[in-house]
């Protein structure tokens, strides 16, 4: 197994501390999730992960998924989605295009074409517009199924949907009744 990169190495730690562990990690996020850059910089040496501002420019500018942002003067940074800690991103309502996908692994599809999506443990149930993406997305506990989400339908019935910057769509719930296991 190759080691794995110091840029994912960071990566991973910030995810863990932007997302999930802000408090365990002594960073303090506002509402929206934002913290400042010189505290992040600070708490990453304290925890043995010391980089420069430049490292950490680069990470964020590298995640293969655009998982953080930096506000418009560079001083705070906050991850894009997938946090667990209450943070309101507060992103704008806007219209899903017609279909979007999930991948999950085999053993979770009785239970969600039965109960539907859940967010389990994040904030929003995640969706992809790309199969590509959403059967990555499933590979990573075991084997992927595809899930295919009529979301202009649920639009029409009122369900609100939000991207994240970058590019994941996020809801509260998919009901059963708009999820179809992708066979294709
Ligand atoms: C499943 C990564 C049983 C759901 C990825 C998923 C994504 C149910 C798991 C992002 C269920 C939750 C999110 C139900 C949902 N019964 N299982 N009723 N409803 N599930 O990790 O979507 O690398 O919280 O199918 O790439 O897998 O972190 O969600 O398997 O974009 O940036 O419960 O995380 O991005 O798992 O992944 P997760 P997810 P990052």
């Amino acid at each position: 197994m190759t080691p794995r990169s110091r840029t994912t190495d960071l990566s991973k730690w910030l995810s863990y501390v932007l997302r999930h562990n802000s408090d365990g990690a002594g960073v303090a996020l506002d509402s929206a999730g934002w913290t400042g850059v010189d505290d992040l910089l600070e708490a990453a040496q304290k925890h043995g992960h010391g980089m420069k501002r430049k490292e950490l420019e680069e990470v964020v500018a590298t995640s293969d998924k655009q998982r953080f942002a930096f506000n418009e003067d560079r001083t705070r940074i906050r991850a894009n989605q997938g946090h667990t800690v209450p943070v309101d991103l507060q992103l704008p309502a806007m219209t899903p295009p017609a279909v979007l996908y999930h991948g999950t692994p085999t053993r979770f599809v009785e239970s969600i074409l039965r109960n539907g999506l859940r967010p389990q443990q994040r904030h929003h149930v995640h969706l992809s517009t790309e199969i590509r993406t959403a059967v990555q997305v499933g590979n990573r506990r075991g084997e992927a199924v595809l899930l295919r989400i009529d979301a202009a339908r649920m639009h029409a019935a009122g369900h609100v949907f939000y991207r994240s910057e970058n590019g994941v769509w996020l809801t509260d719930h998919v009901p059963p009744s708009y999820l179809a296991q992708d066979v294709s």
